[in-house]
């Protein structure tokens, strides 16, 4: 079901005490939450329904790579017993008709403006109020603004030279068109070997003539072996419901830190080893103890994982450049993947090693490498998104001073906690640069925030304070935690993303927080009248 795409009349004049910005399942849940404070909530989703990035990736294969039971809110104990996964790793269309359920069942559509892009947030310091203008001619006055903004939610600029000559179809996974892409019989060129283009390429190539996968860094990938979910283990997942709410409430660890000097070995080792083909993902990779503190035992993993590539793929050539080195496993992320590597078996599928022949530029025809042109029909980039801070800097976010939030993070991102930013007062960012984030289950990192974020904004209103703000020194003290968490681990020695490698001219920081205990944390600074924090 889309959103309230019809024309309307564009709000002036109107306040309310908060303003969501997004439709995601961060947007969802904090305009429930503000409803239920009693709350007036105003949301603004730039795309035609909820959902977020399962409303804009419906690339062919796009699914989790999270166990949908997990990928799950737990905050209605009756929204878990109601809805029904159908997959241990759920397809797009059923996790947005998940979200669609989510805002249906609690009724927030209403809460929200579609197809509006907010632009501006400006902080007014004499009536401590936010001034939010939109797309659409919006101006909304808030007390609190949530930006709910996602963290993977602006596809990247591809970078490529002659991207817009090219006269075929060209589709961003991260912008897929609702109506789907008929590949029958086409000639097919994806550029990018991420977790879009490894969850795409092998149905992509089911129906095409031909696929051509540009690669440019081999990414390592862990078979999904997705299957449906039977009764039992449905069954299991709602008996043990309130233990694991409970535990994330807690905010204890699935995997606590091992001591750091602890190096896994012999049978051990061989059973976590063993245990990456197991269908579990990501979580397989987390079960290893000081996988990116120890180079030599990542290393070890690494072979491991580059020998069962050279046995997937029948030609050893085309197997050696898909084997991924020159960066730990698990420094990029790693994807979760079906039938990725057997695609290369198929007499349809080629792989351009980009190492070797890098792309000159695209032509009206096709792509061309210093290997020479190939035409194409449709070009697929999966090239990625502008990570964490994308969202953000794309709007123009003012806060004391007239200060932009770009001025404030020209040297990278700096958050108290990752839900606040010093100077930009009452303004939050769920699963912000600071917090464990994208290298969580991000479901559960989001409802632990907006929770974090409804409380605080109770505890304020309680106090009749105007703002709420991080303390500067606070803040650095945090960011300099943050820094001192990620050093000494091989995520900073890759070129990824989660270190804004992606993204000419980006500054060059590692974005997540890796420290233990976050949400222990976070909580501990709320109990401790938000220590760090300040109030007007
Ligand atoms: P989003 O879902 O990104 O929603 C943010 C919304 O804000 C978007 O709809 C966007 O249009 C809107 N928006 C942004 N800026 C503006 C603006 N200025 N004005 C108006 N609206 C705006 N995480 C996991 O933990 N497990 C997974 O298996 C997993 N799979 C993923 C698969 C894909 C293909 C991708 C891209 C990401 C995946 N993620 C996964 C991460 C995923 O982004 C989060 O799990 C989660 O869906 C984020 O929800 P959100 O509400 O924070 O942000
Ligand atoms: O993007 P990516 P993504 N020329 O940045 C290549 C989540 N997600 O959309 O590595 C040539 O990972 C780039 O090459 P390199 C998940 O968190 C989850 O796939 O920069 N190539 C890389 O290969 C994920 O990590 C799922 O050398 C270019 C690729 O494009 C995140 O979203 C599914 C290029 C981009 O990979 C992003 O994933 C999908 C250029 N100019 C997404 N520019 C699940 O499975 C970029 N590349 C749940």
């Amino acid at each position: 079901m889309a959103g309230n795409a019809a024309p309307r009349t564009a709000l002036k004049g109107s306040s309310v005490d908060v303003v969501v910005v997004g439709a995601g399942f961060g947007g969802l849940y904090m305009v429930h939450k503000a409803r239920e404070a009693g709350l007036s909530v105003q949301g603004f989703e730039a795309g035609g329904g909820v959902g977020g990035t399962w409303y804009w990736n419906r690339y062919p294969g796009a699914r989790c790579d999270i166990p949908s039971l997990f990928y799950s809110f737990t905050w209605s104990e009756e929204l878990a017993r109601e809805w029904r996964w159908s997959e241990k790793y759920a397809p797009q269309p059923e996790i947005l008709r998940y979200a669609e359920h989510i805002a249906d069942r609690f009724d927030l559509r209403p809460a929200f403006h579609f197809n509006t892009r907010v632009e501006s947030a400006v902080f007014d310091e004499a009536t401590a109020r936010w001034t939010v203008r939109t797309d659409q001619g919006d101006e909304v006055s808030a007390r609190w603004v949530v930006m709910a903004t996602g963290c993977l939610s602006v596809p990247k600029n591809p970078d490529i030279p002659g991207a817009d000559r090219f006269k075929g179809e060209t589709h961003l996974t991260g912008l897929w068109p609702h109506e789907g892409v008929d590949f029958t019989g086409k000639r097919v060129a994806v550029i990018g070997t991420g977790s879009s283009a490894i969850q795409s390429i092998p149905l992509i190539a089911r129906d095409a003539a031909q696929v051509t996968v540009f690669q440019r860094t081999p990414n390592f990938s862990l078979p999904a072996l997705n299957s449906p979910l039977s009764d039992a283990e449905v069954d299991g997942y709602l008996e043990g419901f309130t233990g694991y709410r409970d535990m994330l409430r807690s905010g204890q660890s699935i995997f606590p830190a091992p001591p750091p000097d602890y190096r896994v070995q012999g049978e051990e080792l061989e059973t976590l080893k063993s245990g990456l083909w197991n269908g579990m993902g990501l979580m397989s990779l987390f079960a290893i103890p000081n996988l990116m503190r120890m180079p030599d035992l990542n290393e070890e993993v690494c072979e491991h994982v580059r020998d069962r590539v050279r046995q997937m793929v029948r030609d050893p050539e085309v197997a050696e450049r898909l084997v991924p080195r020159g960066y730990a496993i698990g420094a990029k992320r790693p994807c979760v993947d079906t039938d990725y590597y057997a695609t290369f078996n198929r007499d349809n599928v080629r792989l351009v090693d980009l190492r070797e022949t890098p792309i000159e530029t695209i032509t009206k025809m096709g792509v061309r490498t210093t290997a020479g042109e190939t035409p194409f029909d449709v070009i697929v980039f999966a090239t990625g998104f502008d990570a964490m801070t994308g969202a953000l800097l794309k709007m123009d976010i003012r806060g004391r001073d007239g200060r932009t939030l770009g001025e404030a993070w020209a040297e990278g991102p700096k958050t108290y906690l990752g839900l606040m930013v010093a100077g930009f007062p009452n303004l939050f960012t769920v699963t912000g640069p600071g917090s464990p984030s994208v290298l969580s289950n991000m479901i559960s990192s989001i409802e632990q925030h907006i929770d974090w974020i409804d409380n605080a904004i109770t505890w304020a209103n309680g106090r009749q304070a105007r703002t709420l703000e991080a303390d500067p020194s606070a803040q650095e003290a945090w960011v300099a935690h943050v820094n001192e968490a990620a050093e000494g681990s091989l995520y900073l020695d890759a070129a990824s993303w989660y270190m804004g490698a992606n993204v000419p001219g980006k500054p060059r920081v590692f974005m997540p927080y890796i420290g233990e205990g976050y949400k222990i944390r976070i909580d501990e600074v709320a109990a401790r009248d938000y220590e760090g924090f300040r109030t007007e």
